[in-house]
């Protein structure tokens, strides 16, 4: 016979109350909050905390990886192209090589290695909250946090005020829709943040543009990703996946240097 402790409701109740909101207090003032759980936030994430950044990832779904998942047309293995492999390898992510530069990947085995690294990182991955604004500062005009809804009060309809989560740094990484780049631009038109749209595929040179262009979008407020493509007007690219995670890791690197200097 095994002896199982025994926990009553109440207890069961009691600390999930206590250590949520422990985290919750601790995360109200993060040093960079990142909308969304998908391959590029989740790198981002990952390199972020590891540099000792606060860092909080909001997703509207109950799990991570975004378009990971969903791999080709539900075909599960996604394209990775040099140099991504480099970051893929450091996560322990087994690659299979198709040709010189060119590698496979499992979208199962891709999106756990890279939230679990993340998390082990230092990140917290908080699943069921919907982003649907920012906060804003003037003097000097900058993007200061988001205000953050349960994913199942939004939509059950009802109005609800949010919550607000202040940042130093705010990384849209919603992906093809680039929600936060999107409500910014809508509501406060002082920033100059115009919307053209992602344009139809060219995976050759989609990559390289995603990844140089994404960073900085206006103060405190950056993009990584597939949201990337939707402001500059670049091309999508399909199930080839390494500027995800090589956009994610330039968008870290320039929220460290900002937050450094
Ligand atoms: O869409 P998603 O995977 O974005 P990504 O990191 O990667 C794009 C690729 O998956 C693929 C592609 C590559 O060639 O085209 O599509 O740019 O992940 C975005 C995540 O953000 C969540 C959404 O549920 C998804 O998991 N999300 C979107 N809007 C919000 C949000 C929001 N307002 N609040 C919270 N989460």
């Amino acid at each position: 016979t095994i002896n199982i402790k025994q926990v009553d409701e109440i207890k069961i109740s009691k600390y999930i109350l206590k250590y949520t909101f422990e985290d919750w207090n601790n995360i109200i003032d993060s040093d960079v909050v990142i909308v969304g759980a998908g391959p590029s936030g989740m790198t981002a994430a990952y390199f972020l905390a590891k540099e000792g950044l606060k860092t909080v990832v909001f997703e509207r779904r109950l799990s991570f990886g975004g378009g990971i998942g969903g791999g080709a047309m539900n075909f599960h293995k996604i394209v990775i192209e040099s140099p991504a492999d480099e970051v893929l390898k450091e996560l322990n992510i087994k690659l299979q090589k198709a040709e010189e530069g060119i590698y496979i990947v499992d979208s199962a085995e891709f999106m756990a290695k890279l939230g679990a690294s993340a998390i082990d990182a230092g990140a917290k991955i908080i699943h069921g909250i919907n982003v649907d604004d920012v906060i804003f500062r003037e003097d000097p005009l900058r993007v200061a946090g988001v205000a953050v809804e349960w994913t199942s009060t939004q939509m059950s309809g009802l109005h609800v005020d949010p919550l607000f989560i202040s940042a130093k740094a705010v990384v849209d990484a919603t992906g093809h829709d680039a929600e936060i780049l999107s409500v910014a631009s809508r509501k406060i038109p002082e920033l100059g943040i115009s919307i053209p749209g992602e344009k139809s595929a060219y995976s050759e040179i989609a990559e390289e543009l995603v990844v140089n262009n994404a960073g900085k979008v206006a103060p405190g407020l950056y993009t990584t990703g597939m949201a990337v493509c939707e402001i500059k007007a670049l091309p999508r690219m399909g199930p080839i996946f390494g500027a995800m995670v090589l956009s994610g890791k330039k968008v870290a690197e320039d929220i460290i240097n900002d937050l450094h200097n």
